[in-house]
């Protein structure tokens, strides 16, 4: 059996996820939900990103011990990814130890292979990104990334010289064509590999600085940079070192799911680290695009996200699963709005899917008794008709090459193709004519075809909308039709005048 390993990153638990957050999971759902379905081995993980200083503060804020406010917000978390029907089958938080255990062994490795030097570093510091930038970065002494003032530090680290395997990267890069995808973002990386020489990665922070992060094996002293304990969460969860089967079984199929904000990371230190260990690389990194407020990216430091919950209670899961992977492509920047899903709710399910699975329901009952005629691959029917059985035969196929390439889009515009192509059937044959006429045979022929295109439409979107699916399913699973109410109702605005 082919085993498809597939990853969202791991979560800060400074706050819960925003819609942000959920996009890269609910699009790591949706391949596995479709792999498993095609009969293959998944495993899927997420989880939460629990040590540094991000963290640490959060809790402060609260008044409690950063042990005690990650455990407060884990079921809260969790119970995000219930609501939308979020299928991992594994979920790692970087405090249990089956993760600490996993870190320590890959340090003292690396430390042991002389790849951990001991350094000065002196530096500007911005405290809430974590991150050290040279004096050229930090201009006017403020962040480049959040803008906030940096602070100057100096203290005693180990360092990782990542320039010792640029050139192999570089290489493995360029051997690789679907490493690093979508292509904008592998030529990004490749030019700046090219570029520049990769400085030292500075993974260690002093305990007295920083006391909330796995200690370094070699040096108690020092506790762990969270990138560096972070990124090892995707072999940690395989059970490296010990569960040497499951690793052998899943590593090869790696598949990193993750914003543009930490491809650098996933890109580059990761391939190096593990190139490093010994190991190899993941077989490949997907980095998407960003939902946007206005010309805003999301996020939590910028306090314009928006809570996918609320959402939720007013569409539906089904309903903001299918916007957020149709409306924008997989890889570029999109803007949330609240017109734009209405528009794809009228549009896209109320008038194409919702009418089709309606109307294939009241025909039923109206010209068959509610029965639902048995497809006969065979029967004598119309070149539109047998034009839709093809296009039905060629969809499964269709789905599989598009999600191969992650492009959720073009998954979804092969199956709303068939759905257009039967609600145009259903015109051109008009029925009601057929019924007039006395032509059983055709009229039953006609529906067997139009439940057999339910069928097919209910499989594909399962991994996108399984409530929907499971209820269309529900509708034609007996012999006799189970019509309910239509799945989604169109939306009526009242505008403000
Ligand atoms: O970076 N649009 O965690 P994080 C799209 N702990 N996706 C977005 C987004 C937006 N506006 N905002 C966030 C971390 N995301 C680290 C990761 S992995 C070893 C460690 C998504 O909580 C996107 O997937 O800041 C992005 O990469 C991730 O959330 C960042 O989550």
């Amino acid at each position: 059996m082919t085993t498809f390993y597939v990853t969202t990153p791991i979560y800060y638990v400074n706050g819960l996820p925003h819609i942000g957050h959920s996009y890269t999971t609910i699009a790591a759902d949706v391949l596995s939900r479709h792999k498993r379905q095609r009969g293959q081995d998944v495993l899927f993980l997420t989880g939460t990103d629990e040590h540094g200083q991000k963290v640490l503060k959060a809790a402060q804020e609260e008044g409690k011990t950063p042990q005690e406010f990650v455990d407060g917000i884990i079921p809260r978390f969790k119970d995000v990814w219930k609501r939308l029907d979020i299928s991992y089958d594994d979920f790692i938080r970087t405090t249990e130890s089956r993760h600490v255990e996993t870190v320590r062994y890959f340090l003292q490795l690396l430390y042991d292979k002389g790849e951990l030097v001991l350094g000065d570093y002196e530096g500007l510091y911005c405290v809430p990104c974590e991150v050290f930038w040279t004096e050229k970065q930090a201009e006017g002494g403020l962040c480049p990334d959040c803008r906030r003032p940096v602070e100057r530090i100096k203290e005693s680290n180990y360092f990782f010289k990542l320039s010792r395997h640029q050139a192999w990267l570089l290489e493995y890069i360029k051997a690789h064509p679907d490493f690093i995808r979508p292509e904008s973002r592998r030529n990004e990386v490749l030019s700046f590999l090219e570029e520049n020489t990769l400085s030292d990665l500075c993974v260690s922070r002093p305990k007295s600085r920083l006391s909330w992060g796995i200690p370094l094996p070699f040096s108690p002293d020092h506790v762990t940079y969270v990138w560096f304990d972070a990124l090892i969460n995707y072999i940690s969860a395989l059970g490296f070192p010990g569960n040497r089967k499951k690793f052998d079984a899943f590593w090869p199929s790696a598949l990193h799911l993750i914003g543009k904000d930490i491809l650098r990371q996933h890109a580059v230190i990761w391939p190096i680290m593990l190139h490093a260990a010994g190991l190899f690389p993941p077989q490949g990194i997907f980095a998407h695009g960003w939902w946007q407020v206005g010309r805003e990216k999301m996020s939590k430091s910028r306090g314009n996200t928006v809570n996918p919950l609320d959402v939720l209670d007013e569409f539906g899961i089904d309903v903001y699963r299918y916007f957020l992977l149709r409306d924008v492509p997989f890889g570029l920047d999109g803007v949330f709005s609240r017109d734009a899903l209405i528009k794809r709710f009228n549009g896209d399910l109320a008038n194409d899917l919702g009418n089709l699975v309606y109307r294939t329901l009241t025909m039923s009952e109206k010209y068959a008794d509610g029965r639902i005629p048995v497809f006969d691959r065979d029967g004598h029917r119309s070149s539109s008709g047998s034009s839709i059985v093809e296009k039905m035969d060629g969809l499964g196929a269709a789905v599989d090459t598009a999600l191969e390439k992650i492009d959720f889009i073009a998954a979804l515009e092969a199956i709303w193709s068939l759905i257009g192509a039967a609600n145009k059937y259903v015109e051109e044959t008009k029925p009601w004519n057929l019924k007039k006429a006395g032509q059983t045979e055709a009229l039953e022929d006609f529906l067997a075809v139009m439940f057999q295109v339910l069928r097919h439409v209910a499989l594909e979107i399962a991994p996108f909308m399984p409530q929907t699916a499971a209820k269309i399913s529900s509708q034609i699973e007996a012999d006799r039709v189970a019509k309910g109410e239509p799945l989604f109702p169109r939306i009526v605005e009242e505008k403000n005048s």
